[in-house]
């Protein structure tokens, strides 16, 4: 028999998990719930848009202007079980998630939700266009069947190395009612699978590949990093997306649709500052001038990054200090 208070305690403990239980669910990509089955009856249809925040304002640091500029790859999106993931964080890309994030090829991962749409771990999948700015839409209708209540994405951050953005087994059901509404911004990600540093840097992979992690503006810890921002404790929203419940009947699937919403184009203008930063010093120059006032020796160094956005001005970049010329002290 136990005890009142080890009844207490376990009634403590119970109260406990259930306030500690939202603490625990991770910020990052959205997580399938364990054992919520969607009891909906019947399908939902969805709007989904994709919205573009990255603009030089935001992301001034190396921000692609051209060759290719800044951009977004078409969006791709499935609806699936908790039987399949298009990607992941924390594990090592697949190829289709490598050669997406790489080169913005959809065909192994297409490949390989065709596979599980056979299983029946996968509804259907969706493709956007692309968008050829930083800052813009695109948006695809959705049916999604209460089998598949859960929604990946993903998005290639172009130019970069292996950058993507992406939303990770987003429930749209939860017991027996459909999300009606979902909003939530986007961070980016290293697939784990080329070292490039920057928005341009040239082919360069990484071997062996590593798992895949989230961007920060603290990481990766370099400042060569097109995204590390030392002086924010984390990154602007660099896109974002809206999942809205349509309230027609789902009775035809546009799978290939990319809408054009002018009126939804919000401009979540936010600058972030960029201090400039300079080179270390030359070596001293040739001390010159005459032996009777002294002579006057030069150093300098050059700009790395251009100030952006009210960030710490470029120091002086010449140096000069008295000297003696070198012919002077030869003759004392
Ligand atoms: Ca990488």
């Amino acid at each position: 028999m136990m005890s009142s208070d080890h009844l207490t305690c376990v009634w403590l403990l119970q109260v406990l998990a259930v306030f500690l239980k939202p603490c625990l669910v991770p910020a990052g990509p959205v997580q399938p719930l364990n054992g919520s089955e969607c009891t909906a009856k019947g399908p939902a249809s969805y709007l989904l848009v994709f919205t573009g925040h990255w603009s030089p304002q935001a992301f001034p640091k190396q921000y692609p202007l051209f060759r290719p500029p800044a951009q977004w790859s078409k969006l791709m999106a499935v609806s699936h079980n908790h039987h399949f993931r298009l990607w992941e964080e924390g594990v090592p890309a697949t190829k289709g998630v490598q050669n997406f994030a790489e080169l913005g090829v959809t065909v192994e991962l297409m490949k390989a939700a065709k596979e599980a749409r056979k299983r029946r771990s996968v509804g259907a999948m969706y493709r956007t266009a692309g968008i050829p700015n930083g800052i813009g839409h695109s948006s695809t209708e959705l049916l999604v069947q209460p089998q598949n209540s859960l929604l990946s994405l993903m998005v290639k951050v172009i130019p970069s190395p292996d950058w993507f953005v992406g939303v990770d087994s987003m429930n749209l059901c939860q017991g027996g009612r459909w999300t009606e509404e979902v909003t939530f911004d986007l961070q980016p990600y290293d697939a784990g699978t080329d070292s490039g540093f920057t928005f341009s840097s040239p082919n360069f992979p990484t071997s062996p590949a590593e798992k895949v992690t989230q961007i920060t503006s603290q990481m990766p810890n370099h400042p060569a990093n097109s995204f590390y921002y030392p002086r924010l404790t984390e990154l602007p929203p660099i896109a974002s997306i809206r999942v809205t419940r349509q309230s027609r009947s789902p009775d035809r699937q546009a799978p290939m649709s990319n809408h054009i919403l002018p009126n939804l184009i919000s401009q979540r203008i936010s600058e972030t500052p960029l201090d400039c930063e300079v080179s270390l010093w030359s070596s001293w120059g040739l001390c010159l001038g005459p032996c009777s006032r002294g002579g006057v020796r030069h150093r300098t160094r050059y700009i790395l990054l251009r100030p952006a956005n009210a960030g710490v001005p470029c120091p002086e970049l010449e140096e000069q200090a008295e000297c003696v010329p070198h012919s002077c002290t030869k003759r004392q």
